[in-house]
């Protein structure tokens, strides 16, 4: 049972990983014994997610690296293979968000969401296939959301961008899973990073309606996605392919706290 959940010779590639979600992901990933590759925009996140993997005890090699930047991946994709092997586990982490009622939000600005959030995925998964089908096979995991299934004010660009990635998802796993490559999503409810820090603002109402719509009435936190990352980057998930595995709380199974 424990090898179906180990990672020992497999080398993972988190986007995004300087920090929060990413960074936790990549830390339960070396846990289970893979080798942690990351990437972030500029070399001060690079450097800051250096030393936090360091003091992690992780051995991490980061690259500076925009994922919107096709041309930029393409020459990634080849440091990594030269420097850490083939990419075996690829975490589609990296994302914005920007919060702007829509009919006040910019073509430009949303264009610029779709483009980290959906666009790159795309650009960063078709970079890494081709490899992962020479080595027979392979893990994508793409960091979807609640707004894969759920609006909300303000984060129109987010939802489209969201609600693509998990039907990305879902045509990577129909059209790659001959060649042994899982594609699934990890959805996260509302959980404690940089990302959210604007609506945990004392005071701030989306606090108290975020815990009312959580059955486990708290926030997420980073390590709550730790064991569903190792199991969609392991063997023990062979055989799911295409599923977008919600790590909510059960946000999404739930109609809300009933008014006393
Ligand atoms: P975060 O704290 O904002 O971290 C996002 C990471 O992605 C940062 O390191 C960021 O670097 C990097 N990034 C952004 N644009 C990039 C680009 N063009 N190229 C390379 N790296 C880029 O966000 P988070 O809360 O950890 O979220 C991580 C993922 O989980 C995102 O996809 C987010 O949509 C998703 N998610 C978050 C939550 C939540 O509640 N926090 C819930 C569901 C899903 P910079 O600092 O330079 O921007
Ligand atoms: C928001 C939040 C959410 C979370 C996450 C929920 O403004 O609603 O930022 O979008 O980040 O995506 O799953």
């Amino acid at each position: 049972m424990r090898d179906l959940f180990s990672l020992k010779g497999k080398t993972a590639w988190v986007t995004g990983g300087s920090y929060g979600i990413g960074f936790s992901i990549a830390c339960a990933l070396s846990e289970a014994g893979a080798s942690i590759v990351f990437n972030d925009i500029n070399q001060e996140l690079v450097d800051k997610g250096l030393a936090s993997y360091q003091e992690a005890g992780i051995d991490a090699r980061g690259y500076v690296c925009d994922v919107t930047d096709e041309q930029a991946v393409s020459e990634t994709v080849q440091k990594i293979e030269r420097e850490a092997g083939a990419v075996d586990i690829l975490v589609n982490n990296a994302g914005i968000i920007k919060r702007v009622p829509m009919i006040e939000m910019s073509a430009a600005d949303f264009r610029k969401v779709i483009d980290v959030d959906l666009n790159a995925p795309f650009i960063v998964a078709k970079a890494v296939i081709p490899s992962m089908i020479k080595k027979g096979g392979g893990k994508i995991i793409n960091i979807c959301s609640m707004m894969s299934e759920l609006g909300r004010e303000t984060v129109s660009a987010y939802a489209a961008a969201k609600g693509g990635l998990k039907m990305l998802t879902r045509n990577i796993a129909s059209e790659y899973g001959e060649y042994n490559i899982q594609c699934n999503g990890i959805g996260p409810g509302y959980i404690e990073t940089p990302q959210t820090e604007p609506l945990r603002q004392p005071g701030h109402p989306f606090n108290s309606f975020i815990i009312s719509k959580t059955p486990a009435a708290r926030w997420g936190t980073t390590d709550d996605l730790k064991g569903p990352s190792v199991f969609l980057a392991s063997p023990a998930s062979d055989f799911v392919n295409g599923h977008i595995l919600y790590v909510d709380g059960g946000i999404l199974a739930y109609i809300g706290k009933q008014p006393k």
